[in-house]
């Protein structure tokens, strides 16, 4: 196998593009892929100031670094989320690629700003916190992001993550979440910041690819939070699927984005966006789902003291 570049041997193929690469020419091919996805969405322009949501693993660093490379102003957040080892390993790998670039790295903590951490959140029926960790997420960065003054939010969504939620989407058929699936989810509100993926066309492979030649220090280490999630199941079969039909996830997800989304799109009220009624985030209710989230936490524990104390 050839460099389709450069015809030296390669070192990374790319069996969806018939294609291969030598690790000389492969970032620039990665890149290249992360340049279209910002330009053929309108994702942000080169003024535009972004803030890359950074977890520690290959994607959101590989975003970030690809980002710096491409010559965008890209800062980084970080939350931590209080999940045990994991947190602190992912804390540290951020924190060490900041420094190592010289880079702007924001934090919340949620501990010590909050009060709480994410493995309290579990769900009593499914055991597993990712709903709530997701609220919490989506709300601290378009919190920081607002109060900031960045004009987007950008994720180190995948092709693998993107196909693995349609498919959940498609299963359960959450219409109202197909309608608003894509890799940019416009503001419609002064406090909303814009969200993009400039990593949709690109799969997991190939981010690690990417990760291992620019020599990106990641953890490896999944949160332990995810053991049994059904976007994992989705992904295996998914990669099953790929394995005998390259190119299949693209085409699930490219075909959707062209054709299906628009369909449901257009079917769709656009969501009335308010003030929550306790802290000001922006929200379709009185309250947003992070104030309700943390009330019912509240209520929880002052329920558990109640039944101590009589
Ligand atoms: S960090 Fe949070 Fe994920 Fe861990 S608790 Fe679940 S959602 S699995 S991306
Ligand atoms: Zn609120």
């Amino acid at each position: 196998m050839r460099c389709i570049r450069c015809k030296a041997p390669a070192n990374v193929e790319v069996r969806r593009h018939r294609s291969a690469f030598c690790s000389g020419c492969y970032p620039g091919w990665f890149r290249n892929q992360v340049q279209r996805a910002i330009e053929s969405e309108g994702m942000f322009g080169r003024d535009d100031k972004v803030l890359v949501a950074i977890s520690g693993g290959k994607d959101s660093l590989a975003l970030w670094h690809a980002l710096l490379q491409l010559g965008y102003q890209a800062d980084g957040m970080y939350i931590r989320l209080g999940i045990g080892n994991y947190s602190q390993h992912s804390q540290s790998a951020s924190e060490r690629f900041a420094a190592k670039h010289g880079l702007a790295l924001h934090q919340v903590d949620l501990k010590e700003e909050y009060g709480f951490v994410v493995p309290q959140l579990r769900n009593q029926r499914e055991g597993k916190p990712c709903a709530a960790c997701g609220t919490v997420k989506r709300y601290h960065f378009n919190k920081v992001a607002v109060d900031l003054g960045y004009d987007v939010v950008a994720t180190g969504h995948n092709l693998d993550d993107e196909a693995a939620t349609l498919f959940g989407n498609v299963i359960h058929w959450q219409t109202d979440f197909l309608g608003r699936q894509g890799p940019v989810l416009a503001s419609t509100h002064p406090k909303l910041a814009r969200k993009v993926k400039p990593l949709f066309r690109l799969a997991e492979r190939d981010t690690a690819a990417y990760a291992v030649i620019e020599r990106i220090d990641y953890i490896l280490e999944e949160c332990p939070m995810a053991v049994g999630a059904k976007s994992l199941e989705y992904k295996d079969l998914l990669n099953a699927l790929e394995e005998r039909q390259p190119g299949l996830k693209q085409r699930f997800l490219v075909g959707f984005l062209r054709g299906g989304r628009k369909a449901l799109a257009g079917r769709q009220e656009p969501a009335l966006i308010r003030e929550c009624r306790e802290c000001g985030q922006p929200t379709t209710g009185e309250v947003c789902s992070y104030c309700r989230m943390r009330q019912r936490k509240r209520r929880q524990v002052e329920s558990r003291m109640a039944a101590r104390g009589s």
